[in-house]
C-alpha cells in the first residue's frame, strides 16, 4: 500500500524540492481549525485536515484511531493523544505477511478494535529501504522492503562531523529519501568538534541543491533552534543516519531531557555500537513529533523512481544535452556529462557516485521485475493445474 502511495507522491518530486528549505509556516493547529469532528488528541499526534481528506468520510468519527509510536516484536505501542497502550494486531491482519506493505510501522495511523489493531490506514508516505541482509541471496530472491517510519513531514539526515562525515553517504541518503517521496533536511551534528563548521556546510550544500543544511551540537545545544522550525506542533520528523551519528543525543537535546539512551562511538573504528534498537515516536514538549531510529548499516535502496536524478539535478540537466537520449555517460561521443567532468564543472567522484547509484537502481528494477514475474507465475500455477485436471476428468474438452 505504501508503495503505491509513495509512487503517487514521487511523481511530484519537483514540489518536494521546492518544499526543501521552507519549513512550513502553517502549524497543525491552524490546519486543524475547522476539523470539528476530529478528537483533539489525534491532532496533537499529527493527524491533520489534509490527511483526513484522503480518508473515507466519517471514518475518524466512527472508528477509534491511534498512531503507532513504537514496535516491540509482535506488540505495537499506540497513542491516540490521550493515552498510550500496547496493542496486538487482530488475527486477520497478522496473517497478512510482512512485505505486503500493510504491517504497522512507527508513525502509522491504525484503526483499533477492542484494543487491537484492525487495520493500517493509507500512508501519506513511508521511508523504506531494501531489507538488510539481502546480499548473498539468490538472484531470484524477491526484493523486500523495510518500512522505517510512516507519515512524515521531514526526514533529518543526521551526519556527525567526526569520522561519520562522508559526502558520498549523504548523497545516498538523499536518493533514499527522495525515493520514498519524503522531504530531506541535512543535519551536521557534533559541530562543537570544529572551530567553524562552515566549510563542511559549504561542501554539503554543493551536493544538496536546495536541501537545507544545518550544523548543530547536541552537547553545546547550538544550532538546534533552526531545527525547531521543522518541528511545529503536529509535524513529524524521522531521524536517519549511521550508528553513532548522534541521532538520540539530538532527540534528548530537542526534548530537553534524557529520553533516549546514547553511547560512545568506538575510538578504534570510529563507529557507533547500535545503541538504539527500536523505532520510537517521541512527542516533544513544543508539540513536534520525532522518530528516533537505529543506525543504518547498509543504505539499500527500495523502489525505483527517478530518485537518483533528483539527488543529482545538475547531472540530470547536463544529461539532457548529451547527443544520445539514452546516453549512459560512460564513454559515448557527444556526452555533455563527461565534458562537464573534463572542464572541471563536475567532480569525478560525484559522477562516479551517480553512476554507481544508477547501476544499483537498474539492478533493483531488474530484480523487482523478476520477482513480479514470479508472483504472476505463482498466481496462475493453481489455475493451470486445475485446467489440466478438468481436462483429465473430461469436464472440459482436451
Ligand atoms: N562532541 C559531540 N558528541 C556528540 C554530539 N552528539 C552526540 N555525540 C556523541 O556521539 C556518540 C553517539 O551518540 P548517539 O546519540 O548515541 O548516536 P546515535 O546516532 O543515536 O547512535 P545509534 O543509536 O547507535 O544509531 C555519543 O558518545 C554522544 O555523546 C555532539 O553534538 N557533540
Ligand atoms: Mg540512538
Ligand atoms: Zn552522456
Amino acid at each position: 500500500m505504501d508503495i503505491i502511495i509513495g509512487k503517487t507522491i514521487k511523481k511530484d518530486l519537483s514540489s518536494l524540492k521546492q518544499l526543501a528549505g521552507k519549513p512550513t509556516t502553517t502549524d497543525s493547529h491552524n490546519q486543524n481549525q475547522g476539523m470539528g469532528s476530529l478528537p483533539n488528541g489525534l491532532a496533537a499526534m499529527g493527524f491533520d485536515a489534509e490527511y483526513e481528506n484522503t480518508l473515507p468520510p466519517g471514518l475518524v468519527t466512527e472508528q477509534k484511531i491511534a498512531r503507532v509510536t513504537g514496535v516491540r516484536k509482535n506488540l505495537f505501542l499506540v497513542n491516540d493523544g490521550h493515552e498510550e497502550i500496547s496493542a496486538a494486531t487482530l488475527g486477520k491482519l497478522r496473517h497478512q505477511a510482512p512485505g505486503t506493505g500493510i504491517f504497522p510501522a512507527t508513525g502509522d495511523w491504525v484503526v483499533l478494535d477492542n484494543g487491537r489493531i484492525a487495520s493500517v490506514l493509507p500512508r501519506k508516505n513511508a521511508l523504506s529501504r531494501g531489507a538488510s541482509g539481502r546480499q548473498g541471496k539468490k538472484e531470484t530472491a524477491a526484493v523486500q522492503n523495510q518500512v522505517i517510519a510512516a507519515n512524515l513531514d521531514w526526514v533529518f539526515i543526521v551526519c556527525g562531523l567526526d569520522r561519520d562525515f562522508n559526502i558520498r553517504r549523504i548523497e545516498r541518503y538523499l536518493t533514499l529519501v527522495y525515493n520514498c517521496g519524503c522531504a530531506p533536511v541535512v543535519v551536521l551534528g557534533k559541530s562543537d568538534l570544529h572551530d567553524s563548521p562552515a566549510p563542511f556546510v559549504r561542501e554539503v550544500e554543493a551536493v544538496c541543491f536546495g536541501v537545507p543544511v544545518h550544523p548543530v551540537s547536541a552537547i553545546e545545544k547550538t544550532g538546534t533552534c533552526a531545527l525547531s522550525a521543522y518541528l511545529a506542533p503536529g509535524k513529524t520528523v524521522a531521524l536517519l543516519g549511521s550508528s553513532g551519528a548522534g541521532k538520540s543525543s539530538l532527540v534528548n537535546c530537542l526534548a530537553g531531557q534524557e529520553i533516549q539512551a546514547t553511547r560512545e562511538v568506538s575510538a578504534h573504528v570510529g563507529k557507533g555500537v547500535h545503541t538504539t534498537t527500536t523505532r520510537d515516536l517521541i512527542c516533544l514538549p513544543g508539540g513536534g513529533l520525532l522518530i528516533d531510529n537505529p543506525g543504518i548499516r547498509e543504505i539499500a535502496f527500495w523502489d525505483v523512481a527517478e530518485a537518483a536524478d533528483s539527488a543529482f539535478p545538475e547531472i540530470d540537466t547536463w544529461a539532457n544535452c548529451c547527443r544520445f537520449s539514452d546516453c549512459t555517460h560512460t564513454g559515448e561521443p557527444g556526452c555533455r556529462v563527461r565534458e562537464a567532468c573534463l572542464k572541471g564543472e563536475l567532480e569525478q567522484e560525484r559522477l562516479d557516485s551517480y553512476l554507481k547509484q544508477m547501476r544499483e537502481l537498474d539492478y533493483l528494477a531488474q530484480r523487482q521485475h523478476k520477482s513480479a514475474d514470479r508472483v504472476e507465475k505463482e498466481r496462475w500455477k493453481g489455475v493451470t493445474q486445475k485446467i489440466k485436471q478438468m481436462k483429465r476428468h473430461g469436464k472440459i474438452p482436451r
